[in-house]
C-alpha cells in the first residue's frame, strides 16, 4: 500500500477559500473553473441556528461572544457574514491532539453559523415590533435556540417588567405558533377543497392539519405533536415549513452569582423543567461573563474560567448542543499543510463526506483511507497506522464515524 498512486493534491479549494478575500474570488487559478459564488455557496451550505427570544434577554451579547472569539476564528476572515449572521468555530480538543503528531502549518476547526434574530415581541405575528422581518430569518434557520432571561438586573429593562423565563418562552413560542396556525389553516382549506377527489394524501393532510391546529392553538410547538408515523405524514408536515417544527433547545442566561451553583437559581430550574417536558434541554450560560471570556487571549482563559467556577466557556456547550441537535458529526483531514475538521450529517457515506471538501472529490471518488483519530495519535503517523493494520481502505458504502481521519483518493 505504501507504493500506491501519488497522493491527491492538497485541498487547494479550501485553502484558497480561507485566504482569498471575497472580491478576488474569480481571479485565482483555483477558482477559475468554478462559479464566483463558490464562497457564498460554501457559507450557505453551512447549517445555521437562529437565536430568538424577547428583547433584552441577552441574545446579541451571546451572539457577539459567539462570533467574536477572535483568536480561534483568525482563519475565518469573514466571521460575520451579515451583521446578524456569524461563523462560529466548533471547539474540538481532538484537533490539537492530532496536530501533536502531524505538526501542520495550521489547524482549522469546523464551523457552524449562528443568526441573531431580533424582533420577536408579543404581537409580532401580527406585525408588532419589527413586524414580520424576523420570520424569514427563522424560516432560513435549520434549528432554533430560544434564550430565556434568568438574570435579575434593575438596570436592564424587561419588556414585560418581570423576570420569568418560562413566561417569556411561552410568549415567543405563542407568536411562532400563531404564525404556524395561519400556514396550517391554509393547508387545511386546500385539503378540504380537494376532499371530493378522494385523494388519500389530502384526506391525511386534513387530519394532520386538524390535529396540528388544536396543538398550536394551545401554544405548543409543532415538533411536540404526536402525528401519524408515515412517509406521507412526514412529507405533508415538512412541506408546510412550520417555524415550530424545527429542532429547538434553550439557553438560560444566568447571573454571575449563580452560574456555578445552578440549584440555587429558581428561574433556571423552571426553564429546565419546561425544556424537559418538551423532550428538549437547556444550556446554562452567563452572557455577561461570556463576553468577557471572548475578549480574553486564549492563554488567559483557563485562569479566568477557574475564578468564575467554570470548566469551559458556557458557549462551548451551546455550540456542541446545536451541532448535536442538527445531527452533525466531525471528520478530520491531516497533512503537512493543515490539520482540519469537517462537518457531515451523521450517517453520511464516504463520497458525501468527500463532497464536503470539494465537489470533485465526490464526483471522482475512488476510495477513502481511514484511520481512527486516537490510533493516529497513539501510533504517531499514518505510516505506523498502516504497518499496524490500523488504516482501512474503504469504498463508496462506508458510513463515516465521528473522529475518522480520512484521506480521499479521487479521479477528476
Ligand atoms: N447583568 C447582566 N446583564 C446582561 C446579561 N446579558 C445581557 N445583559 C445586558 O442586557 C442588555 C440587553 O442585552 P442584549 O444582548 O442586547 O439583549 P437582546 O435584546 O436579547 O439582544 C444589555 O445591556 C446587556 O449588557 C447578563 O448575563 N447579566
Ligand atoms: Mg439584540
Amino acid at each position: 500500500m505504501g507504493h500506491g498512486p501519488p497522493r491527491a493534491p492538497p485541498l487547494f479549494l479550501t485553502v484558497e477559500l480561507d485566504k482569498t478575500p471575497p472580491t478576488d474570488i474569480g481571479q485565482t487559478a483555483a477558482f477559475a473553473r468554478r462559479p464566483a459564488s463558490v464562497l457564498a455557496e460554501a457559507l450557505l451550505m453551512a447549517l445555521s441556528i437562529g437565536i430568538v427570544g424577547l428583547p433584552n434577554v441577552g441574545k446579541s451579547t451571546l451572539f457577539n461572544s459567539l462570533s467574536s472569539a477572535k483568536a480561534e476564528a483568525a482563519n475565518y476572515p469573514f466571521c460575520t457574514i451579515e451583521p446578524n449572521v456569524g461563523v462560529v468555530v466548533v471547539p474540538d480538543d481532538r484537533l490539537e491532539k492530532i496536530d501533536s503528531v502531524i505538526h501542520a502549518d495550521r489547524i482549522l476547526p469546523t464551523t457552524i453559523n449562528f443568526v441573531d434574530i431580533a424582533g420577536l415581541v408579543r404581537g409580532a405575528s401580527k406585525g408588532e415590533g419589527l413586524g414580520n422581518q424576523f420570520l424569514s430569518h427563522i424560516r432560513e434557520a435549520d434549528a432554533i435556540v430560544q434564550v430565556g432571561r434568568c438574570f435579575e438586573d434593575s438596570n436592564v429593562i424587561h419588556v414585560e417588567n418581570r423576570v420569568d423565563p418560562v413566561a417569556d418562552v411561552a410568549t415567543v413560542t405563542m407568536e411562532l405558533c400563531l404564525k404556524d396556525l395561519e400556514t396550517v389553516q391554509k393547508r387545511l382549506d386546500r385539503a378540504r377543497k380537494m376532499a371530493k377527489s378522494n385523494d388519500p394524501k389530502e384526506k391525511l393532510a386534513g387530519e394532520i392539519c386538524e390535529m396540528l391546529s388544536k396543538h398550536l392553538d394551545d401554544g405548543k410547538p409543532a415538533r411536540t405533536a404526536q402525528l401519524p408515523d408515515s412517509v406521507d405524514a412526514v412529507a405533508i408536515v415538512r412541506e408546510m415549513h412550520l417555524l415550530t417544527a424545527k429542532p429547538a433547545f434553550y439557553i438560560a442566561n444566568i447571573d454571575e452569582g449563580t452560574i456555578a451553583n445552578l440549584d440555587g437559581n429558581k428561574h433556571f430550574q423552571a426553564l429546565k423543567q419546561l425544556a424537559e417536558s418538551e423532550g428538549s434541554f437547556v444550556v446554562p450560560v452567563c452572557a455577561a461573563l461570556e463576553s468577557q471570556i471572548a475578549e480574553l487571549d486564549p492563554k488567559d482563559r483557563p485562569e479566568f474560567l477557574e475564578s468564575a467556577g467554570l470548566k469551559e466557556p458556557g458557549l462551548h456547550g451551546v455550540i456542541r448542543a446545536g451541532y448535536k441537535l442538527l445531527g452533525l458529526q466531525t471528520f478530520f483531514t491531516a497533512g503537512k499543510q493543515e490539520v482540519r475538521a469537517w462537518t457531515t450529517k451523521i450517517g453520511a457515506k464516504a463520497p458525501q463526506a468527500a463532497g464536503v471538501i470539494h465537489t470533485d472529490f465526490e464526483k471522482g471518488f475512488i476510495k477513502a483511507e481511514v484511520m481512527w483519530w486516537e490510533d493516529l495519535v497513539t501510533l504517531g503517523s499514518e505510516a505506523k497506522c498502516r504497518e499496524a493494520g490500523k488504516l482501512a481502505i474503504e469504498g463508496k458504502e462506508y458510513v463515516m464515524r465521528d473522529g475518522d481521519v480520512v484521506h480521499f483518493r479521487f479521479n477528476v
